[in-house]
């Protein structure tokens, strides 16, 4: 478990910008000690919450670095709960790198990646969930992925496990006390229709969570097909842009290319692979096992055949493969419908849509059908809450599993402590999204995953 550090004592500093050319850039310093190192290279005097203008100076040279803006605001009312400075200079490389070395040189440290952000979840001011969505928010892909992350941001999560943890509380409660009288006969009436009430609650929250992941991570969509049926001119059309090469000549496409678009609202991640042969050659070998690692990691999976010509055996091979994968979304795209029709795709058990990458005809009709296959249609605009980290997700799930356990001990009428134990890793099950209940390691796998300055 992680021990609670109430403050640290050292100042961290980070560029927390991007690295390039830009209108302005910051380093952001917070700690103990950020007012006193920003006031070694800049000496007009910082007032709490004033935006004050002046010169970077290095005091080993009275060098002018940079003219900036500098805030300094005061503990506790700051992003990390600690003292912060921010210095706001011209956006660009050499100004941002020499003013960030002046203040490691001053006595801060370089921060590592979302350290920022870790401080203001042990100093308190946020929880676990609303760190990590935190990330989903610089991350988000489309503007109902912007809605899911910003809903976790505000602890909506953690707000709706409080009225779960109290049904808990509530029956642990009642079971410690029973134990003075372990006659009471009124028992089943104060256990099981909170049990019942916390588990529906868990319920729910976990199947909001196929929307939710969605919306966080994309659908991964995986384009197969056989060589020259369109795969990459399809893959173009659905991102309104020449991505990626097309060609007459077959095996145009060698490597696996992957483009995050966005389809009515819902973010599509697309990879587009390398036609499917089974011959001769190591790049082409490669290029199929590719394909195959796409159609396993895929949500969904586009199969493009080639309407204009009869099937060939290449075609039946993927066919064969995908039919395989019962519990894979396959959707079929029967090209080059601007040609005479030769194939019909009748006998194949999954949806078709004739399109032609060319025109672009039918890929509206192909679009909707995606989105159906992932969310049945229904595309979140609502606010209601979205469970969209698959952390979260196992946790819940975990939770939901040993209450479950405790209400079948209960009607087996098993002794008190099954029920408790249940209770009880239930509980901590919980306070691993919130983060009262997690361990080091844990956080450190959490954290690694932010950038640097967050
Ligand atoms: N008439 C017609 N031609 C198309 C259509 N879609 C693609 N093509 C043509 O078919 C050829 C192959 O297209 P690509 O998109 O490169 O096919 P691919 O499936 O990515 O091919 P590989 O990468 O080699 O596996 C190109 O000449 C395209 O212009 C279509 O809808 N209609
Ligand atoms: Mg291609």
């Amino acid at each position: 478990m992680y021990t609670y550090q109430a403050m640290y004592e050292d100042t961290i500093a980070a560029l927390s910008t991007p690295l390039g050319e830009g209108g302005i850039g910051i380093v952001r310093l917070s700690g103990p000690d950020a007012l006193a190192i920003a006031q070694k290279v800049f000496h007009h005097p910082l007032q709490d919450r004033r935006l004050v203008y002046g010169h970077i100076i290095d005091p080993a040279t009275k060098e002018v670095v940079d003219e900036v803006l500098v805030s300094y605001m005061a503990a506790p009312h700051t992003y990390t709960r600690e003292d912060i400075v921010e210095i706001n200079c011209h956006g660009g490389p050499l100004p941002l790198q020499r003013v960030l070395e002046l203040v490691l040189r001053h006595g801060a440290r370089l921060a590592n990646p979302g350290e920022f952000t870790l401080r203001a979840f042990l100093n308190g001011r946020i929880d676990l969930a609303q760190a990590e969505s935190v990330v989903d928010v610089v991350r988000a892909k489309t503007a109902a992925s912007l809605r899911v992350a910003v809903q976790g941001l505000g602890g909506g999560l953690s707000q709706s496990l409080k009225a779960v943890r109290a049904e808990l509380m509530s029956v642990l409660a009642y079971l410690t006390a029973r134990i003075d009288f372990p006659e009471d006969e009124v028992a089943e009436q104060e256990i099981i229709p909170p049990l019942e009430r916390a588990r529906r609650m868990l319920v729910e929250l976990i199947s909001s969570a196929d929307q939710g992941i969605v919306y966080r991570l994309g659908v991964m969509t995986a384009i197969v097909g056989r060589r020259n049926v369109g795969k990459s001119s399809l893959l173009n059309r659905l991102l309104r842009q020449s991505r990626a090469i097309v060609s007459p000549v077959p095996g145009t496409t060698r490597d696996t290319v992957e483009e995050v678009v966005n389809l009515k609202g819902v973010p599509f991640v697309l990879i587009d692979t390398a036609g499917m042969v089974q011959r001769k050659g190591l790049v082409e070998s490669l290029g199929v096992a590719r394909s195959r690692k796409a159609i396993e990691q895929a949500d969904i999976v586009l199969l493009v055949l080639d309407a204009s010509t009869n099937l060939r055996s290449s075609d039946r091979e993927i066919i064969a493969l995908l039919s395989e994968l019962r519990e894979k979304e396959v959707l079929v795209a029967a090209n080059k419908c601007d040609l005479p029709r030769r194939a019909l795709f009748d006998h194949l058990a999954w949806a078709t849509v004739s399109i032609s990458a060319l025109t672009g005809e039918g890929l509206d009709k192909l679009e909707e059908r995606m989105v159906a296959c992932v969310l049945g249609g229904k595309v979140s605009t609502s606010d209601a809450l979205l469970v969209s980290n698959p952390r979260h997700k196992a946790c819940l799930e975990r939770a939901e599993g040993h209450l479950e356990q405790a209400l079948s001990s209960i009607a087996a009428q098993m002794p008190d402590d099954f029920i408790t134990i249940d209770l009880t890793a239930a509980l901590n099950a919980l306070g691993e999204i919130t983060g009262e209940t997690v361990s080091e390691e844990l956080l450190e796998t959490i954290f690694s995953n932010f950038c640097i300055g967050k």
